[in-house]
């Protein structure tokens, strides 16, 4: 199979129509992949993203052709797609305020165009989840769009279909987490549109990698949220004498396994099963 693209984490392959996406159990930290890979983290991946695609068929269409006719050197890991045009823009929604979000607000009250009350800080509830989509950057970060951005790239119509349908993801993604005691602050979507011109939703979904998610339980207002997943990687590579540059510090086996049970608590919360 033809490799098409390698990320940070994960690896696109080309089969005759269909693309094929393997989620690896590689981890990135402060955008920097380290050494040490988490392992099983690939395949929960995959199965959380796969649920979320099936928990979601009534909202909008997705890539999905199959997540077992793959491979089986990948088998749980990679999921069979179909091959899409994709649009070159990175959706996301944001019900608490976190990261670039807050980043935004604290300069400017505002975040993509939208103003938001006074006096939010961080990891704040949003009155209303916001729409604010950024470039896909070939390199380095990407940045924000203003709506006027986002209606020059994919035009208006496509521009208003994209808002409606991200916030829609969120705002079903985020209920239904909630009722499993779990907080979605933010997530990023990717769409692409088919030959039919229809738009689907691709690459993973409500995933780790893509969202941020918080036990609502522990939730606190104006500080640093606790993450589900990354938070014993983001705690101990913060107390190590590392500048956030590459090479990555290995982890540590007690981390690797702490790290491993919260992707997997993470799992077994929100769709009910052990594996
Ligand atoms: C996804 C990405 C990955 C690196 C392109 N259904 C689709 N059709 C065409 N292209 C894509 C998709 Cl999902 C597509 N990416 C993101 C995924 C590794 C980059 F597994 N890029």
């Amino acid at each position: 199979m033809e490799l098409v693209h390698s990320g940070k984490v994960r690896e696109l392959y080309a089969d005759e129509d269909d693309i094929i996406m393997v989620a690896s159990d590689r981890v990135s930290v402060y955008d920097v992949v380290l050494p040490t890979p988490v392992p099983g983290k690939g395949v929960v991946l995959t199965q959380l993203s796969l649920w979320w695609f099936g928990q979601l068929t009534g909202v909008i269409a997705n890539h999905v052709i199959s997540g077992t006719d793959v491979p089986a050197q990948w088998a749980g890991r990679a999921v069979r797609c179909r091959r899409l045009r994709m649009l070159p823009v990175e959706c996301i929604a944001r019900g608490y305020l976190a990261g670039l979000g807050l980043a935004a607000y604290n300069e400017t009250g505002t975040i993509c165009d939208v103003r938001l009350p006074p006096g939010l800080g961080e990891g704040s509830h949003l009155p209303e989840p916001v729409f604010t989509p950024t470039t896909k950057a070939t390199a380095g970060h990407d940045e924000p769009m203003t709506r006027a951005d986002l209606v020059l790239l994919v035009g208006t119509r496509m521009a208003a279909e994209l808002e409606r349908v991200t916030l829609e993801v969120y705002r079903r993604g985020a209920a239904l987490a909630a009722s499993r005691g779990i907080l979605i602050a933010d997530t990023k979507l990717e769409f692409g549109v088919d030959p039919d011109g229809a738009l689907v939703l691709a690459d993973e979904v409500l995933t780790p990698d893509s969202s941020r998610f918080w036990l609502a339980s522990q939730w606190q207002p104006n500080r640093p949220q606790r993450s589900l997943d990354k938070q014993f990687l983001r705690d101990w590579s913060a107390a190590l004498d590392w500048d956030r540059k590459p090479p990555g510090p290995a982890i540590p086996p007690d981390v690797v396994a702490a790290t491993q049970a919260r992707y997997q608590e993470l799992y077994a919360r929100l769709t009910g099963r052990d594996e």
